[in-house]
């Protein structure tokens, strides 16, 4: 037995008295001598404006790193400080006044690769020559010279590290798992995100089977909301102004806010549901370093967020985006995204586009015997009934056909089979509108009308090809 880990069992057994359901959790290998400043060779430590997946990563990285220790930047989020007041001890935190940072030699960052993001504390490692950097980060883009990198783009930051934690089958206990858990679902949106990948679900799972434990996981991700937010919230509503474009409401608020204020994009969502508009923008100016922000959010799928975020320099979802604006007036970034707005409807798809045509339908005198056949040979599940004026009358599918029991009814009319109350739409209506209608009145197929007549007609499976994005060019 060495030292080392003799030293290490007493402490233990210590803490054992202190708490025996932190010992159950079995903490951190720790190295005994790392209280002595003298003795610390590797760091790990992660952005300034910490968030849960940087601390799980912070974390998750001592478990691949044991000798390392964890060093927490001096400015954390806002709504990790909760947390951080529960779980402080257990995860054995230093900060960068307790190391002597004479004596690293290896630097282990997670979750960014950039000096400006350290902790300012920390930038006299930038001058050491020979300094060893292990980067394990989801964003591409840093300006730290790596000696060893392990960056990809996945949802989580944790996602990386866990995938390392699995493959050298290293143990975590359950509150390592919560606290990797709560990081994953925050920077994936509950696994919501675009950004997330099959990766990220499988670390996902990892963790439950790790007894992750979900309720102290929801506890922990709501207390975003603080006083600050609250504040921002009512000088938003109280500054608010309403305008009708293109048939849509839309909110627009305009602040004056120094410094970063963690969680702005949560205080816009709930504005625009006080408000109730259809999409509401934010423009936040920061008067000292002359810049806007500008956060949008829509409801409606016609303003599509992310193409007026790209257009002005940002990105995002079509429900969700921001940009990032220098040196402009917050009136000129309104109009513009005005003018956004108005363009945006020109080019969102129409039902034309996606509808199928010539459209396929029956005279409402045919036979069923007839209308059976042209519907296996087509293979389609139904179509619509005209009259003389070619006029539509009614819709038949192959759930009205099942009611064809007699051999004799073969030959009546469809007409007598139909369903008369046909769900119609106007061609000026969108793809969100027909497939509400679709949900609605459970209807695979819906005619596409315009001045009384019918023009195409839009399937269920017209609606997946454009929500799937795979409408044919
Ligand atoms: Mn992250």
């Amino acid at each position: 037995m060495t030292l080392y880990s003799y030293k290490d069992k007493i402490l233990s057994k210590k803490k054992q008295a202190v708490s025996g359901m932190i010992l159950r959790d079995r903490l951190f290998w720790r190295h005994p001598l790392t209280r002595d400043k003298i003795c610390i060779m590797k760091i790990v430590t992660t952005h300034k404006g910490t968030d849960f997946d940087a601390l799980a990563s912070l974390v998750a990285a001592t478990l691949i790193y044991p000798d390392a220790r964890p060093v927490i930047p001096g400015d954390v989020n806002e709504n990790l400080k909760p947390f951080l007041a529960i779980h402080k001890d257990v995860f054995e935190l230093a900060t960068p006044n307790d190391v002597n940072l004479d004596q690293v030699d290896t630097l282990i960052v997670v979750d960014t690769h950039s000096w400006g993001r350290l902790d300012p504390r920390l930038a006299v490692l930038r001058e050491k020559p020979d300094l060893e950097v292990i980067v394990w980060d989801h964003h591409v883009h840093g300006d730290i010279q790596v000696t060893q990198p392990h960056i990809k783009e996945t949802g989580a930051c944790i996602t990386l590290i866990l995938d390392e934690i699995q493959r050298k089958r290293i143990l975590i206990t359950p509150i390592q798992a919560t606290l990797f858990l709560i990081g994953l679902y925050e920077d994936t949106g509950n696994l919501t995100f675009p950004s997330t990948l099959g990766e990220d679900a499988h670390a996902a799972g990892f963790l439950l089977d790790r007894k992750a434990d979900l309720v102290i996981m929801a506890s922990f991700l709501k207390q975003a909301y603080a006083r600050q937010h609250r504040d921002i919230l009512y000088d938003m509503i109280r500054k608010s102004e309403t305008i009708k474009q293109s048939g849509f409401t839309v909110g627009f608020s305009k602040l004056d806010l120094e410094g970063r204020v963690q969680n702005l994009a949560m205080v816009v969502q709930m504005y625009r549901e006080i408000i109730n508009a259809d999409a509401a923008f934010c423009i936040f100016r920061d008067l000292v370093q002359d810049k806007c922000m500008v956060i949008g959010r829509s409801g409606v799928d016609e303003i599509d967020i992310s193409l007026i975020m790209r257009s002005l320099g940002g990105g995002g979802h079509p429900g969700a985006g921001s940009a990032l604006i220098k040196a402009a007036n917050p009136e000129v970034i309104q109009e513009m995204i005005v003018e956004l707005i108005s363009g945006n409807q020109q080019t969102s798809v129409m039902l034309s586009d996606i509808m199928s045509y010539p459209v396929v339908k029956v005279h409402e005198d045919t036979t069923v015997q007839e209308v059976i056949m042209i519907i296996r040979e087509l293979g389609c599940t139904g179509m619509p009934v005209v009259n003389d004026q070619d006029d539509l009358v009614g819709i038949v599918s192959r759930r009205d056909l099942k009611k064809v029991r007699q051999s004799k009814q073969k030959s009546a009319p469809i007409k007598a089979f139909m369903t008369r109350n046909v769900v119609t739409i106007s061609h000026e209506r969108s793809a969100v509108e027909v497939a509400r209608l679709m949900i609605k009145h459970d209807i695979g197929r819906v005619p596409v009308v315009k001045e009384g007549k019918m023009i195409g007609i839009v399937t269920r499976s017209d609606v997946m090809m454009y929500f799937y994005d795979m409408l044919p060019d």
